[in-house]
């Protein structure tokens, strides 16, 4: 199976349970690496920009207010087919229909409020990481 990247964000209600910790150890029981991260209050643009795809549904005013509203934590996750299983970690968009012990069942409170962003393909996983991260700014493991 291929090695792959994805974006991941812990979104603004995430960071304020203190539960990022809790967050990337799901992603590490897993087995995928934080290669990048970085801590980050988006501006209104920022986050217009990285929900673009977004902008005509009816939520998306919410969703830029939710997204500016705190710090997020942004990390760039690699390992086999790491789109697929970080969307799997993180379960269904509206945590009432999360599976059992995925990020969103446990720490999100709605569909608009719902913990982590995860890229929902590769192709969408590299503008992503792109969005946020210089190339220099991506450290592969040099031990294992
Ligand atoms: P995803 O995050 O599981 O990929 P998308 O459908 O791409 O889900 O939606 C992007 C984000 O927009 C969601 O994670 C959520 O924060 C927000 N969102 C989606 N649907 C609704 C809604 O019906 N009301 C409010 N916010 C929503």
């Amino acid at each position: 199976m291929a090695i792959e990247r994805t974006i991941s964000i812990v979104k603004p209600d995430a960071v304020g349970k203190n539960v990022i910790g809790k967050i990337y150890d799901r992603f590490e029981s897993n087995g995928l690496k934080i290669v990048a991260a970085k801590m980050k209050h988006l501006s209104r643009a920022e986050a217009e920009g990285f929900y673009a795809v977004h902008k005509e549904r009816p939520f998306f005013g919410e969703l830029v207010e939710f997204m500016t509203s705190g710090p997020v934590m942004i990390q760039v996750l690699e390992g086999e087919n790491a789109v697929a299983k970080n969307r799997e970690i993180m379960g269904a968009t509206n945590p009432a229909n999360a599976d059992v012990g995925t990020i969103r069942k446990d720490f999100a409170d709605s569909v608009g409020e719902n913990a982590v962003h995860g890229s929902d393909s590769a192709e969408n996983a590299a503008i992503e990481i792109a969005y946020f991260f210089a190339a220099t700014e991506i450290c592969p493991r040099t031990r294992g």
